[in-house]
């Protein structure tokens, strides 16, 4: 009989020796990620159904309004990661600080840390468009057995134990790394179980999309407005497509299959642009380095820049490696 793909259960335990550290914990952690979006995913599956989609009246620390599925999918990564004890601290996109777990004597003997952006791209949710959720893991720096503190949170990016994301798109797929390459597991709605679907993920080395959005042009670089020309001009295998699907997620998730490059940069409006160090740009760069590409902020390793703010925003510039070369080449002359 043909041998059936593991399931991302049965990948936890035969790989659990792989894993950094190897003492469990880890594996506990992936698996309650697992649970936490598949009820995600199921709330996103009829958001189109409920009186769900939509505003609540709520402002999150970035000053936006928050959408009713991020307040539910902030909800249920935190009461799944805090409540079961697993980690011993917590920071997301739709928290203003850091989450302690509570219980001093049990939890804080935790060693992890998660970050996490538990519903990025949300306003595609009422046009039915695809979302996702993006985690990034840490060991704690501070000592095991006191609450965490903020220096556990602002870690660089190499220093990530592992990171992942989920896209709810035509179909729900969770990828991760624990350093040791990506692969990709996609929800079998049927069964309930995440079958491994991607093993070993590779993002090709050049590739002919660009995803940038191309409506702030005016605001670029000077850099950034030269290699925009440069991915339209007709010459060799260019001009090259251009795809932006507006959700972080769903546009890295295309790149790494097909090969390709995606940009938020800087403008004058947004000297940061838009993207958050450390639930967004940090994890995608761990997975992308791992499938073999590049991630930079135009001139810096996003993985190397040492973390200031929970909150902080980077530009970003990532995929296929030769593509980033080639834009960076652009940024430097600029
Ligand atoms: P969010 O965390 O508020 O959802 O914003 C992040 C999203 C990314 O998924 C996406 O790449 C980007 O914002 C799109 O922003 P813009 O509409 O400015 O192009
Ligand atoms: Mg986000």
């Amino acid at each position: 009989m043909e041998k059936r793909p593991p399931t991302l259960g049965e990948f936890l335990i035969d790989n659990q020796n792989s894993f950094p550290y190897a003492t469990g914990e880890l594996s506990r952690l992936l698996n309650s990620i697992r649970l936490a979006a598949k009820m995600v995913n199921h709330e996103v599956n009829k958001a189109g159904l409920v009186d769900i989609t939509g505003a609540v009246d709520s402002v999150n620390i970035q000053g936006e309004q928050q959408q009713k599925l991020d307040v539910y999918a902030n909800e249920v990564f935190t009461k799944t990661l805090v409540n079961r004890e697993i980690i011993c601290g917590l920071a997301s996109e739709e928290e203003d600080s850091y989450v302690t777990v509570p219980g001093f004597d049990k939890s804080h003997r935790n060693k992890y840390v998660v970050l996490i952006d538990p519903l990025d791209g949300s306003s595609n949710i009422d046009v039915n468009a695809p979302v996702g959720t993006i985690f990034s893991i840490y060991r704690r720096v501070s000592p095991v057995g006191t609450p965490v503190t903020e220096e556990d949170f602002l870690q660089p990016g190499n220093l990530q134990v592992s990171a992942g994301y989920i896209l709810y798109g035509t179909s729900t797929i969770m990828v991760f790394t624990t350093g040791n390459g990506v692969h990709g597991f996609t929800l079998n709605p049927a069964l309930g179980t995440y079958i491994l679907s991607h093993p070993n993920m590779k993002i090709p080395p050049n590739g002919n999309i660009y995803s940038v959005n191309e409506g702030k042009y005016a605001h670029f670089p000077q850099g950034v407005k030269k290699y925009i020309k440069y991915c339209q001009q007709e010459e060799g295998d260019r001009p090259y497509t251009s795809r932006y699907i507006g959700a972080l997620v769903a546009d890295v998730h295309r790149n790494i299959l097909k090969g390709g490059i995606f940009l938020y940069p800087q403008s004058s409006q947004a000297e940061n642009g838009k993207l958050r160090l450390l639930y967004e740009c940090n994890p995608m760069a761990f997975l992308i380095e791992q499938a073999g590409g590049r991630a930079s902020d135009g001139h810096r390793r996003i993985m190397e820049i040492k973390p200031t703010e929970l909150h902080q925003r980077v530009p970003f510039i990532a995929g296929s490696e030769e593509m980033v070369d080639k834009a960076e080449e652009f940024m430097k002359e600029a």
